[in-house]
C-alpha cells in the first residue's frame, strides 16, 4: 500500500529535485501585502521579492476632452457602419490622454550566498530536495553537502507582515553567508539600517509624484557572528540563522513631519524586531494558524484511497506534470491543483490588501506583460471566480476596495468624456483606480463595461454570504454604474424593433468582417453588454428591493433592462457575437465574451434556456475547432464553460489540456507568459463540475467526469449563503448535505430528479 503520507504529499506539496532553473519554476510565496518567488539553489538563494503598492508613478488625470464633442459623429458612424472612418475617430477623441495608466514593478531580490569553502562543487551535493507545503504554507530546501545537512524554511506571515528564514546545518560553524538586496540597480540608497548593527535597507522612489519604498533584512544568529559590510549582512560560524525581511511604501504609511525614508525605516524596523522578539516556532505555529483558518475551510479528495505497490515513492512536481503530457491520469496532482490554486488566492489577495493583478503579486520585471495591471474584460473578474466558492469570500473583499477607489475617478470620466451622469470604467485599472482608457487598441480600449462588470461581484458576494450591511454600503457603486447607461445608450432599431444599446463598443477582443469584407471591432448593441447590462440592471433591482430603495431610478433602470436586446441565435445555431451576424477574422479567438451569458453569468442554463444552451454548445465547438483556447485563461474559461453546460468529459479533457498546453512545471498558469488568472479560473470550475447554484437552484454533480468516479468535497459554499458537503462513488452520489446561513426553502436538482426542502439557518441537513 502506498502510504497516506505519500499520498498527502502528491495532494499537497510542490516539490523537486533540482534548483529552480528561471522564474517559472520557482516557488511563489506571499502573505497579500509581501510576496516572494524562492529559486532553492545551493551555493546561491535566491528570493525575488514584491511588495503590492510598488507601482510606477502617481495618479493621473487622462480623461480625453475630446470626446464628448466627437462621440455622435462616432456612433453615427457605426450606426450607418462606417466602422474604418468611426475607429479612426475613435482612436483620436477616445483614447486616454497620455494613453496608458500606472504599471505594477518588481521590488527586487534578496540573495543568500553560502561560503561552502573555495573546494566546494555542486556534484558534490546529494539528497537535494526544494517544495512549497500549500497545506501550512511554508517553502523548504534541503540538502547536504560532506557530512553537513543543511535546511532552509521561508514563509510569509500574515500576521506579523514579514518573510522569516530559518537557515540550518548540522555541523557547528557551518553557516558562513551574505545577504544583499538588489533592485535592479534603480534604488537610490542601500546600506546598514543606522538604528540596527543587524539590519540593511534599500530604498527609493516611484517616479513622477510616485511613492516611495523600502525594504529591510535584519538576521539574527543564537551563536556566530553578524556584521554589515557595506550593503551586506555578512555571517560567520553560526549553525543556524534566521533571517527577517519586510517592505513597505508610502502608499500605507504616510510621512508626516519626517521625510519618507526615515519613516518608513522606522516601520519596518520595529516590525521586524517585533517579529524577531518571537520564538521562531511560535511565529511560524501564528502563520501556519492563520492561513489554515482559510485553507482549511474547503476539503477536495478526488477517486478512492489508492492501493499501489510497497515501494511506490512519490514522484516530482515537474514529472507528474510530463506524465500527464504521457496521456497519465492523476487524479492527486488535479487535487494538488486545486489546492495550490485555493493557496494562491489566499496569499496574494486578504483583507486590506490591494487585488491580485494579472500576476497576483508575482511578479519579476520593472516592465511586466500588460504592465502587470487590473485588466477588467475578463481576467481580474475570473482571478475572483473561485473566491466565493472556495469559502474564501474574505479573499473577494480587495476587489471592492479598488472598486470604492475607482468610483470618483469614474464618475469624472462619465461626465469629463461622455457628459452621462454616473459611474463608468474601461479594460483596465490600476492602484489608483483609473478608469479612462488604456492605449488605442481598437479591438480592446474603446469598451465601457468593465466597471459594471466588476459591480456584479458585488452582488455575487451577497449572495454567497447574505451580508445585508455590505450590500447596503456596496448599492451606491452599482447604481452608479447603472446610471452611466442609462445616459450613454443609444437607440437602435432591429428587425423594427428599438433596443437600447451601447455605442461604441467592443466584443473583447475579437474583430468582424462585414459583408462588404471591411474589418472592424468596434460596434454597437455587442452581445456581452446586453449580458452584463441584463446582469447589473436586474441585481439593482433585486438589491434596491432588500434595501427597501425601490424609487423612480430603480424603475428606470428595470425600464431599461426591458430594452435591451435579447441574447440571440444565428443561422449557424450559434451565439450572436455581435447584433448582426457578422463574419469573423479569427474563429478561434481566445475571448468567448458572448458566453458570459452562460458563465460567469447563470442566464443560459442547460435546464432553463435548453435551446440558448445547445447554441452556446456549439459556439464553443466552433471556437475549439479554430483553435480557441490557446491561452491558460481561454482554457479555464472553457472547463468552466462546459461545466455550466453539464459536459464533465469535455471539462474534464479541458482540465487536462490546461495541464499539458498552459501549465508551467510550478503549476503556474501559462499564457504565454505566466498570468494567474488560468489558474483561478480552472479552481473555479472544479468546483463548478461538483456542484452549481443560482437563485433558483442547487445542482449536484451536474459535471462529473468518469475520471473523477469517486470522492468528495466539503465546505464548498453556494448562492444563498450556504455551504455544502458531497460525496459520490462509482460515478453516484453517495451523501449530499447542507447548512444554510439564513431559514429558507431551497430546490435542488441531481440527475434530472428535483427535491424541495426547508432549511433552518446553521443546522446541517441531509438532501440526498
Ligand atoms: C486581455 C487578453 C490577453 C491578455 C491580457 C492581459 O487583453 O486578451 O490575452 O490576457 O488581457
Amino acid at each position: 500500500m502506498q502510504t497516506i503520507d505519500n499520498r498527502k504529499k502528491n495532494a499537497t506539496v510542490l516539490w523537486y529535485q533540482k534548483p529552480a532553473q528561471n522564474w517559472n519554476e520557482a516557488l511563489p510565496i506571499g502573505n497579500g501585502r509581501i510576496g516572494g518567488m524562492v529559486f532553492g539553489g545551493i551555493r546561491s538563494e535566491q528570493i525575488q521579492v514584491n511588495e503590492e503598492s510598488v507601482w510606477y508613478g502617481g495618479q493621473m488625470q487622462r480623461n480625453n476632452p475630446s470626446t464628448k464633442e466627437k462621440l455622435p459623429q462616432i456612433q453615427a458612424l457605426i450606426k450607418e457602419g462606417k466602422i474604418h472612418q468611426a475607429e479612426r475617430l475613435c482612436k483620436q477623441a477616445l483614447g486616454g490622454t497620455p494613453q496608458g495608466m500606472r504599471i505594477y514593478q518588481t521590488l527586487g531580490d534578496i540573495s543568500i550566498d553560502y561560503d561552502f569553502g573555495a573546494m566546494f562543487t555542486e556534484d558534490r551535493v546529494t539528497d537535494y530536495e526544494r517544495g512549497l507545503d500549500v497545506e501550512q504554507a511554508v517553502a523548504y530546501t534541503y540538502f547536504q553537502f560532506d557530512e553537513t545537512k543543511y535546511k532552509r524554511e521561508i514563509f510569509m506571515s500574515a500576521p506579523d507582515n514579514v518573510c522569516v528564514i530559518h537557515l540550518t546545518a548540522s555541523g557547528k560553524n557551518k553557516l558562513n553567508l551574505d545577504i544583499l538586496q538588489t533592485r535592479h540597480h534603480i534604488y537610490d540608497y542601500a546600506g546598514r539600517y543606522a538604528d540596527a548593527e543587524d539590519s540593511i535597507v534599500l530604498g527609493g522612489n516611484l517616479g513622477r509624484d510616485g511613492l516611495d519604498y523600502a525594504m529591510m533584512c535584519k538576521a539574527s544568529v543564537p551563536q556566530g557572528t553578524v556584521t554589515i559590510i557595506g550593503e551586506t549582512i555578512t555571517i560567520e560560524n553560526a549553525s543556524e540563522v534566521y533571517l527577517y525581511w519586510s517592505a513597505a511604501t508610502t502608499y500605507r504609511y504616510k510621512a508626516e513631519a519626517e521625510n519618507a525614508v526615515d519613516m518608513l525605516g522606522k516601520v519596518l524596523h520595529k516590525r521586524l524586531a517585533y517579529a524577531a522578539s518571537q520564538e521562531y516556532n511560535r511565529l511560524k505555529q501564528k502563520h501556519i494558524l492563520d492561513y489554515r483558518l482559510y485553507y482549511d475551510r474547503v476539503l477536495l479528495q478526488l477517486g478512492k484511497e489508492k492501493t499501489c505497490a510497497p515501494e511506490a515513492q512519490p514522484i516530482p512536481t515537474d514529472k507528474r506534470l510530463q506524465n500527464i503530457v504521457h496521456g497519465e491520469t492523476d487524479l492527486d496532482l488535479e487535487q494538488l491543483y486545486f489546492n495550490f490554486g485555493r493557496y494562491l488566492l489566499i496569499s496574494c489577495s486578504r483583507p486590506n490588501t490591494l487585488p491580485a493583478t494579472l500576476q497576483g503579486i508575482w511578479n519579476k520585471d520593472i516592465e511586466a506583460p500588460w504592465d502587470a495591471k487590473f485588466t477588467i474584460n475578463i481576467n481580474t473578474e475570473m482571478n475572483y471566480w473561485p473566491a466565493e466558492i472556495c469559502d474564501l469570500g474574505e479573499c473577494h473583499l480587495p476587489l471592492f476596495d479598488l472598486l470604492k477607489k475607482m468610483l470618483p475617478n469614474g464618475k469624472k470620466t462619465a461626465q469629463v468624456m461622455y457628459g452621462c451622469r454616473g459611474f463608468v470604467a474601461h479594460h483596465n485599472t490600476d492602484i489608483w483606480g483609473d478608469t479612462a482608457p488604456q492605449e488605442l487598441w481598437i479591438p480592446g480600449s474603446f469598451w465601457v463595461m468593465g466597471g459594471a462588470w466588476l459591480c456584479t461581484h458585488i452582488w455575487t458576494h451577497y449572495e454567497y454570504t447574505g451580508d445585508t450591511e455590505f450590500l447596503k454600503e456596496m448599492f451606491p457603486i452599482m447604481r452608479e454604474a447603472a446610471l452611466f447607461f442609462l445616459d450613454f445608450c443609444i437607440e437602435y432599431t432591429i428587425d423594427g424593433r428599438t433596443y437600447l444599446c451601447t455605442c461604441p463598443s467592443v466584443s473583447p477582443e475579437n474583430t468582424f468582417i462585414l459583408p462588404n469584407g471591411e474589418q472592424g471591432a468596434n460596434s454597437i448593441g455587442v452581445t456581452m453588454d446586453n449580458q452584463i447590462l441584463r446582469d447589473l440592471f436586474t441585481q439593482c433591482n433585486k438589491a434596491a428591493k432588500i434595501l427597501g430603495i425601490e424609487d423612480e431610478l430603480d424603475r428606470q433602470i428595470q425600464d431599461a433592462c426591458k430594452r435591451l436586446i435579447p441574447t440571440r441565435i444565428g443561422t449557424d445555431g450559434r451565439i450572436l457575437e455581435w447584433c448582426e451576424e457578422y463574419g469573423e477574422k479569427e474563429p478561434g479567438h481566445r475571448h468567448i465574451s458572448h458566453l458570459y451569458g452562460l458563465h460567469p453569468s447563470c442566464q443560459i442554463t442547460k435546464d432553463g434556456t435548453p435551446e440558448l444552451a445547445a447554441a452556446a454548445e456549439r459556439t464553443l465547438q466552433k471556437r475549439l475547432e479554430g483553435g480557441g483556447g490557446h491561452t491558460g485563461w481561454s482554457r479555464a474559461w472553457i472547463i468552466n464553460h462546459y461545466a455550466k453546460l453539464w459536459d464533465g468529459e469535455q471539462a474534464h479533457q479541458n482540465l487536462l489540456q490546461l495541464f499539458i498546453q498552459s501549465t508551467l512545471p510550478n503549476l503556474f498558469d501559462n499564457h504565454p507568459p505566466f498570468q494567474i488568472d488560468g489558474n483561478f479560473g480552472s479552481v473555479a470550475a472544479m468546483v463548478e463540475m461538483l456542484v452549481q447554484s443560482d437563485e433558483n437552484r442547487i445542482v449536484i454533480l451536474p459535471a462529473l467526469p468518469k475520471a473523477w468516479d469517486s470522492g468528495n468535497i466539503k465546505g464548498v459554499r453556494v448562492r444563498g449563503n450556504a455551504r455544502m458537503n458531497l460525496e459520490w462513488s462509482g460515478g453516484k452520489l453517495l451523501k449530499a448535505e447542507i447548512c444554510s446561513g439564513c431559514d429558507t426553502n431551497r430546490t435542488f436538482v441531481y440527475n434530472g430528479n428535483q427535491k424541495e426542502l426547508v432549511l433552518k439557518k446553521g443546522e446541517w441537513i441531509s438532501v440526498w
